[in-house]
């Protein structure tokens, strides 16, 4: 089933005719949908208040908790799809991987993944490693009615790099070490990880997720040949194991410009565009038949209300030409961000494109 085609032998969800849907399906769009990066978090006042001595990833196995952040920026900002309140290294956690998400710093792994013998500490995920994602998805539908949720995963390369590193990395040497020096070791890792990413994208799909996303943040560090050979076929695992559900499936990165055309072609259905390259340029570098997403530099919601509209008018521009627009910043939204910034950025998109 492509994600053109209305699902057939049960009822339509009540999510399938949103904006974000139809613009992700290349459809016509009553508005432009947004939604952004990390909407939920730090940026939001009731976000750190239901958060307070909950560790981060404690706060991902907790359903209750899980549809309350997750619910709190559609009810503050009114955007048009909500993303699982998770992290990326969840599915890690799940099989047993000894690391933790320390504040202010991200996800730290205690035994770093460096050998073939490591490798074999990477276990199948199963669906009732991660029952209380299936249990947080059911509440959450119930509540969302019409409005989409995104269920998303980390990318192989990306996970590759905390679990190669040991935790946050501005070089990637240690995972870029391997993937050099030992391909072997190194596509069997991200075969494993595109399998774990699989069976959790899998979850989230069968508890109601409307969408998913694969987060392959750091992907950017790779030159075009070596994403080609040592990274594509991994991330392209992974929609394909998911493509038969019919749901878009966003592919995401940040400094990617370069490999758009390859991200294009791992096989998504919506392609995200980090603000340094033009909407208008990135859907060539895409090439055909794929809605884009982005791309407003999320640094641009510190400069006042006159800066963000102008801003976000020259992404509506540049987006103009398109069929199939998601309106979403470059990256995730900064903690430090004012949230009345975002409401008022929605407010705009909706009002300019209706
Ligand atoms: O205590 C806290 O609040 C910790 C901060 C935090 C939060 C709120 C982390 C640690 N993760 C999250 C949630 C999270 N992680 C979401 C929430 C859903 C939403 O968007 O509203 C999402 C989508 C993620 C995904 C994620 N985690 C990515 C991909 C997205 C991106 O921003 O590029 C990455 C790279 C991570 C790793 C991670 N987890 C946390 C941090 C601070 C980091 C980045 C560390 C680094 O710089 O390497």
């Amino acid at each position: 089933m492509s994600v053109n085609d209305r699902p057939t032998g049960q009822p339509p969800s009540a999510t399938y005719d949103s904006a974000f849907l139809r613009a992700c399906r290349r459809e016509p769009v009553p508005h432009t949908p947004v939604w952004f990066m990390r909407q939920a978090g730090r940026s939001l006042p009731e976000y750190r208040k239901v958060r307070e001595g909950v560790p981060m990833l404690e706060s991902c196995m907790r359903p209750e908790l899980v549809t309350e952040i997750t619910l709190q920026p559609v009810r503050r900002h009114g955007v048009d799809a909500a993303i699982y309140f998770s992290d990326i290294v969840v599915p890690l956690k799940a099989i047993g991987i000894d690391l933790d998400i320390k504040p202010g710093v991200g996800p730290v792994v205690e035994q770093p993944v460096r050998t073939r013998a490591d490798l074999a500490r990477l276990r199948d995920l199963t669906p009732e490693d991660v029952s209380y994602v299936t249990e947080a998805i059911g509440l959450l539908t119930r509540e969302l009615g019409a409005t989409p949720l995104i269920g998303f995963a980390g990318a192989p390369f990306t996970l590759a790099s905390y679990l190669v590193e040991g935790g946050p990395s501005r070089t990637y040497e240690n995972a870029k070490a391997m993937m050099y020096g030992d391909p072997e070791l190194w596509a069997d890792l991200l075969d494993r990880l595109a399998e774990i990413t699989s069976v959790f994208l899998q979850v989230q799909i069968e508890a109601g997720a409307s969408a998913v996303q694969l987060f392959d943040s750091w992907a950017g560090a790779l030159a075009p040949a070596d994403y080609r050979r040592s990274v594509l076929p991994a991330s392209a695992k992974v929609f394909d194991a998911v493509a038969g559900y019919g749901v878009p499936r966003i592919h995401f990165g940040v400094g990617t410009g370069e490999l758009l055309g390859l991200m294009g072609e791992a096989g998504a259905d919506v392609v995200g565009v980090d603000w340094r390259v033009r909407l208008d340029d990135a859907v060539r570098r895409v090439g055909p038949g794929k809605a884009l997403q982005g791309n407003l530099d999320p640094t641009v919601l510190f400069a006042g209300p006159d800066a963000v509209r102008a801003k976000a008018r020259e992404v509506l521009d540049s987006a103009a030409g398109l069929e199939g627009h998601v309106f979403n910043l470059g990256h995730g939204v900064m903690p430090s961000t004012d949230p009345d910034a975002l409401t008022r950025l929605v407010e705009y998109v909706h009002e300019q494109t209706a």
